[in-house]
């Protein structure tokens, strides 16, 4: 993941996400601001730390992690989680637990030129392409 701390991606693209947010509990206003936003996310290291960031006219997010530890998470929607993330060459997978028990699997695939993010959760496969910034 090295290649790409520091690098700035922009949401480009988004499919079923409004789906997705519907079945995580996301309320008809947040939702509605979600699908009229593009974050930018962006990768940095603080020692053995990975640090993620996704800013956006909504909510600026900052988490940190270390990779199979599970932290308390908040969802850029306000939700508390519990997530553990994996780092397997170029992709960081996330697992996170509402408090309902609801599990959503994301998966990060990060490259030069994007960073392709897959949302699952119940039934639904949400997908969002980030593109590098110049
Ligand atoms: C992303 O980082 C999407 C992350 C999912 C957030 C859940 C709902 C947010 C509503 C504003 O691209």
């Amino acid at each position: 993941m090295e290649a790409f701390v520091g690098k700035q991606y922009k949401l480009d693209s988004s499919e079923k996400f409004d789906d997705y947010m519907k079945a995580v509990g996301v309320g008809l206003v947040t939702r509605k601001m979600g699908n009229a936003v593009s974050p930018v996310v962006e990768l940095k290291m603080d020692g053995d730390q990975y640090v993620l960031s996704s800013t956006s006219t909504f909510k600026n997010v900052v988490t940190k992690f270390k990779p199979g530890v599970e932290i308390d998470d908040e969802t850029p929607d306000g939700r508390k989680v519990k997530s553990t993330y994996n780092v397997n060459g170029n992709v960081i997978t996330e697992k996170q637990i509402d408090s309902a028990g609801k599990v959503t699997i994301i998966d990060r695939t990060w490259s030069n030129d994007e960073i392709k993010m897959v949302l699952k959760v119940d039934n639904i496969v949400c997908t969002r392409i980030y593109k590098a910034q110049a």
